[in-house]
């Protein structure tokens, strides 16, 4: 028998926002400049590095793929995490700017989540202070609170596509996978997700829009509004029939089909 769904399971980073090209990619410049390094992750180079979560994982990656004649320094663990709390100040007074809004959709479901009695969690790979910058900025300073449980960073030692983010967030709230539904944006978050059991819904950004979902319940150009209907990429089109955007309704019907797969 199918549960009853009691909560939503939120990604953060091209989730509930386009943070990575305007937003964390511009920040590990600016880390990258104060330092004196002269690297420089253009748009092209970061959607090659997004292969890679996490901030100092990624920069690791880069300098073993990308950059591999940098002459790294005995203590890299030391410098690549000295790297990322300034990265991680400058994405933060980024943010503080209000130059990155939440995507199209996304306050909407959540304050209709809130207002139901709908649980809601977080997931993410990003350092919990980016997520709290981005839930203050966006949606005010008591946002925090509209989560039961903010798993982020380094919370567990083996970031997405391992599933166990999901299952300490799901731990935490004393759930089971059967009575969730997962937001994410990416091919490492699905694969994550899944790995956890959870049924996905999927709103692709410029670039994951040529990941792999396949086994994702849907996926959509963006969550959409009632005057910004969405387009659905991928998924049964009779479940979606008749809506033009992600409301909790839609969320419920697709929950209770059973997570029928893209
Ligand atoms: C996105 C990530 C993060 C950010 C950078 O994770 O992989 O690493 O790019 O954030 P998700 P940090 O989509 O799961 O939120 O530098 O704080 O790691
Ligand atoms: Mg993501």
């Amino acid at each position: 028998m199918q549960e009853t769904l009691q909560a939503l399971l939120f990604d953060v980073d091209g989730t509930l926002a386009d943070t990575e090209r305007d937003g964390h990619r511009v920040a590990f410049n600016l880390a990258f400049r104060e330092a004196g390094l002269n690297w420089n992750w253009s748009v092209g180079l970061y959607g090659k590095l997004l292969a890679v979560t996490g901030g100092k994982e990624r920069m690791k990656y880069y300098l073993e793929c990308f950059n591999t004649d940098f002459a790294c320094p005995a203590d890299i663990d030391g410098f690549i995490a000295e790297l990322h709390r300034s990265k991680t100040a400058h994405y933060t007074a980024l943010l503080a700017e209000g130059r990155i809004p939440l995507r199209p959709g996304v306050e909407r479901l959540l304050r209709e989540a809130r207002k139901k009695g709908l649980r809601m969690g977080i997931a993410t790979t990003t350092t919990p202070a980016s997520v709290q910058a981005l839930l203050s900025q966006t949606l005010g300073p008591d946002s925090e609170n509209w989560f039961d449980v903010i798993a982020a960073g380094d919370v567990v030692p083996a970031k997405k596509p391992a599933a166990d983010i999901y299952l300490w967030a799901m731990e935490k709230m004393d759930l089971r996978s059967a009575q969730c539904i997962a937001f994410e944006d990416s091919e490492n978050g699905v694969k994550s997700s899944m790995a956890a059991d959870l049924r996905t819904i999927v709103t692709v950004n410029d670039y994951t829009r040529e990941h792999d979902f396949s086994g994702a319940m849907l996926v959509l150009d963006n969550m959409g509004d009632p005057d910004q209907p969405f387009t659905v990429l991928q998924g049964n089109h009779d479940l979606v029939k008749g809506a033009v955007c992600l409301d909790l309704e839609l969320v419920q019907r697709l929950a209770g089909s059973g997570g029928a797969s893209a």
